[in-house]
């Protein structure tokens, strides 16, 4: 990862209110330091999971891989993610990632959708365990390959945020935002190639981080 680049975009602060605000960077990395996203997926220990659904086992409809400092344990559907090593490429990224967000991430999950029916449902990733403090969780989320739209919407008011992450793109999630919306990447009946998504995290390693996402 080049230090020297011009940065192509600066963040955007997006409050939305109570406390909540999305940091967006369109440009977080210029086209010549973005892995690319089929390279690095075939790095990683992508894994295809099931979850339960009224008694039937289903296939997580995407592929995961979960990578971090040790003991950064994440537990998922009752199955516990034990952290693969940071790969040089995702080293990399953290450290751009901390160095302009100014927060110390320690965990990243890997998303790696292989087409437009891949997707994620309606969730928060409100575990007590994340932080880095109870009213400022910060989720990082960097797209890599093909765009997807990604929504937010309020759990009560249930206004809707949308975004068209493409590759390079950073949405960061900060303070309550975890607290009072919910996101999801819905499914698209669009031919697309593959997209994978790593989404940064500050886990506390003495706990088990128990996550309620959907599939
Ligand atoms: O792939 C995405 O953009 C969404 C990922 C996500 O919602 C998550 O990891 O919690």
């Amino acid at each position: 990862m080049n230090e020297r680049r011009t940065r192509a975009s600066e963040a955007e602060r997006i409050d939305l209110g109570e406390g909540a605000w999305l940091e967006w960077w369109p440009d977080f990395l210029a086209p010549g330091e973005r892995p690319d996203a089929e390279t690095l997926a075939r790095e990683l220990p992508l894994r295809a999971d099931t979850f339960t659904l009224f008694g039937r086992t289903v296939p997580v409809p995407r592929l995961i891989a979960w990578h971090g400092d040790p003991g950064c344990r994440y537990r998922y559907s009752g199955q516990t993610y034990e952290p693969a090593p940071w790969t040089p490429t995702l080293a990399r990224l953290r450290d751009v990632l901390t160095a302009r967000t100014h927060v110390a991430f320690n965990g990243v999950l890997a998303n790696y959708y292989r087409d437009g029916r891949d997707s994620m449902g309606w969730h928060a990733d409100d575990e007590r365990e994340l932080g880095p403090a109870a009213d400022d969780v910060a989720v990082a989320s960097l797209s890599l390959g093909a765009p997807r739209r990604f929504a937010l919407r309020h759990r009560k008011t249930r206004e809707r945020r949308e975004f068209a992450l493409g590759d390079g793109n950073l949405l960061v999630m900060r303070g309550t935002t975890q607290r009072h919306w919910q996101h999801a990447l819905p499914k698209t009946r669009k031919e697309l190639e593959p997209r994978l998504n790593l989404t940064f995290r500050v886990v506390a390693p003495s706990h088990d981080p128990v996550a309620t996402r959907s599939a």
